[in-house]
């Protein structure tokens, strides 16, 4: 056992309480052995370290050397003139806004900058650089070229003819990398949103330039003695949410489909039990799917099959954590063995063999973690290094991408033998079905005949669906690992909310067998689970990782499109909800979210109580210039039913409040209409 985490239990009795700790016994089970170890994990850190209680306010200022100045709301609240400031003069306002903003660029930048690594590769692809990648969906190639402005067909002697793929291909991802960086006009997808959407964005001033420019110009405007309007702020904060949601993440989904397939529903499990003993295990963990795609590529091959046989295990068990969980599951069925709190876990059961980490949500407790078992952990990216010795560095590059996934491969296979004879994987897995998108929900809700939105829209007007609502986002060691999500998701469908998901909450989800199409006669009310039984779909659909959530965007846009829902994504009976967020992406998410007419409702506190009058811009002006807005309610069950009084008051608003089922006419009822 390493020194760097051997903590004596009688010296430091403030452990996290296991029950509490979480709702889901394999987490329990490693919590407690964690804690038998003497390792310590996220979940006792939580106990020991207290959240700030000025900065939990969203109120102090920390942009320059004169302060970090600290605006704490008074006890009982302002009474008269708020005449708080800082050394500058910056008011609570101004501090509160610039923080948040900052979180929006921070999450902006990670979406955004995994997507320029994706849009890199492709463009590798596309000049023939890479033999090991290829496009793998040229149908999805095909669709997207027209947003970008690129032809599909060409008029050869009047005749219409399909153009070559290789060039379609070149020219999209020149011009979808172009999209961080172009000098002029704005982000090409923005033009996929409903058009009075569209017309919102311009009345507001938010529509994006290009993806890199909207998160640096927010970096100049929150330095010391910039942007002092806290609406002006926040403009900014909207225009580079918008160019991640609309732009970076949109694009790498698209791409990620291109190079590596568009998801369609599949079959696997999820939780730590779906590790194996007599396997070797490798965890890919993060969020790009660059290298996990080469990864599962690799362990699949007959060489590494046989290599892993020649050391005694009887095969390799892939898993992941977090968002490249999702991007693996999606388009293989590789199982997630856990949500972003489980990292620590999946080595504490001794039987992880090699994790394999990329970029986002990684905890640099890993290591410590790592040396008191034998797995090796591997960092692949040049962004993303640890300080700490134990830790190897193989640095992933697309030109030789199969090379360096075989490498990690047979690292984690030779390191099989040296597993210690204390594994224990806690049997606890559910089966799922996941792997659904755009494509596959016109297809599953319209089937092979008209495979359409009309479908849903038809299901939703009549009352069988009530509304939908997306809930999406983290885990977070200050609130009970998986309650929120589970609770919130179950009361939605309860009550005929079909709810889309992708992140962390889409692995809760599938832990917890809301992802199977027999839960919907278990969880559902009776509207939801007769079309979930009818389309044999489960009441949660699993829409991949965070970057995924553009994916929302366009079904959203989708059911616009279809008609008899309204005219934009704000007219729909729909909510948003992140219940246990705490990565600057959320508020990122939130943000293009609500900016795109969506209410949006995060589940754990929102740093914005010590600002009143920014906190109510964001919770309630908002909504007069984009339809949607921000709200924050910690209860699940009361999340929940935010959620769904405003589906109601949408389908108040649309007429639809009343079920009514489409009625059959026959020819003396068309008559009659007509003589009226
Ligand atoms: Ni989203 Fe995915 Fe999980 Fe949160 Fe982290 S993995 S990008 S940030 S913790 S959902």
């Amino acid at each position: 056992m390493a020194e760097a985490t051997k903590k004596p239990v009688e010296k430091d009795p403030k452990l996290a309480n296991v029950r509490e700790s979480s709702i889901d016994p394999a987490t329990r089970e490693m919590l407690a052995r964690a804690q038998q170890l003497q390792i310590d994990t996220v979940f006792d850190r939580a106990v020991t370290m207290k959240p700030c209680a000025i900065g939990i306010q969203g109120i102090c200022c920390k942009n320059c050397a004169m302060g970090p100045c600290r605006l704490p709301l008074p006890k009982g609240g302002i009474d008269g003139e708020d005449t708080r400031k800082g050394l500058c003069g910056a008011t609570a306002n101004t501090i509160c806004a610039r923080n948040f903003i900052r979180m929006i660029a921070g999450g902006a930048a990670a979406h955004s900058d995994h997507g320029r690594s994706v849009a890199e590769v492709f463009l590798s692809v596309a000049r023939k650089e890479t033999e090991d990648y290829k496009i793998k969906d040229p149908l999805k190639l095909i669709a997207i070229a027209p947003h970008f402005g690129v032809a599909t067909t060409v008029e050869v002697d009047g005749e219409v003819k399909d153009r070559d793929l290789d060039e379609i291909a070149l020219e999209v991802a020149e011009l979808a990398y172009a999209e961080w960086g172009k000098p002029e006009g704005s982000i090409k997808y923005i033009e996929r949103a409903p058009k009075p959407l569209q017309e919102k964005w311009k009345k507001q001033g938010v529509i994006p330039r290009n993806v890199d420019r909207e998160i640096v110009e927010i970096m100049h405007r929150t330095h010391m003695g910039v942007d002092q309007d806290y609406k002006n702020l926040m403009r900014q904060g909207t225009r580079a949410a918008l160019a991640d949601g609309w732009g970076g993440s949109m694009i790498a989904t698209d791409l990620q489909d291109v190079l590596f397939g568009t998801p369609s529903p599949l079959q696997s499990e999820a939780n730590l039990g779906v590790m194996k003993e007599d396997h070797v295990n490798i965890i890919v963990h993060g969020h790009e799917p660059v290298l996990s795609e080469m990864i599962v590529a690799a362990a699949q091959t007959q060489e590494m099959l046989a290599y892993a046989k020649e050391k005694g295990a009887r095969g390799i068990q892939l898993s992941g954590i977090c968002c490249t969980a999702n991007e693996v599951l999606q388009r293989h069925g590789v199982p997630p063995a856990g949500t972003f709190l489980q990292q620590e876990l999946a080595i504490i059961t001794g039987a992880c063999d090699a994790m394999v980490v990329d970029v986002q949500c990684i905890f640099q407790n890993l290591a410590n973690v790592a040396k008191c078992f034998h797995t090796k952990l591997i960092t692949t990216h040049p962004i993303a290094k640890m300080e700490q010795d134990n830790v190897i560095h193989i640095e992933f590059d697309e030109h030789h991408a199969m090379e360096d996934a075989k490498r990690i491969v047979k690292m984690a296979i030779e390191n099989f033998q040296n597993r210690g004879a204390d594994v224990i994987i806690p049997p606890y897995k559910s089966a799922q079905i996941a792997g659904f998108g755009v494509e596959s929900i016109r297809y599953h809700l319209g089937g092979s005949f008209r495979g359409d939105y009309y479908t849903l829209n038809d299901n939703i007007i009549n009352g069988r669906i009530r509304g939908i609502g997306g809930v999406v986002g983290c885990n977070n060691a200050r609130t009970k690992h998986n309650e929120e999500h589970i609770v919130i998701i179950k009361e939605l469908i309860k009550n005929d909310v079909i709810v889309l998901t992708t992140g962390c909450s889409a692995i809760a989800a599938g832990m917890h067998g809301l992802m199977t199409p027999e839960s919907a006669a278990v969880h559902c009310g009776p509207g939801l689970a007769e079309v979930c039984e009818t389309v044999g779909i489960p009441p949660v659909l699993h829409l991949g990782s965070c970057v995924d959530n553009s994916r929302i965007l366009l079904a959203a846009t989708e059911v616009v499109k279809a008609g008899g829902l309204g005219n934009d994504i704000t007219d729909l009976p729909a909510a948003g909800s992140a219940p246990e967020w705490m990565s600057e992406k959320a508020i990122s998410i939130g943000q293009y979210f609500v900016a795109s007419g969506v209410y949006t409702v995060f589940g754990y506190h929102m740093p914005l109580d010590g600002a009143p009058v920014f906190k109510d811009y964001l919770y309630k002006e908002m909504e007069k210039m984009y339809g949607g807005m921000w709200d924050c309610e910690p209860d699940p069950v009361k999340h929940a039913h935010k959620m769904i009084a405003h589906i109601d008051k949408k389908r108040k608003e649309l007429g639809i409040d009343k079920a009514r089922e489409r009625v059959l006419m026959d020819m003396a009822d068309r008559q009659a209409l007509s003589m009226e």
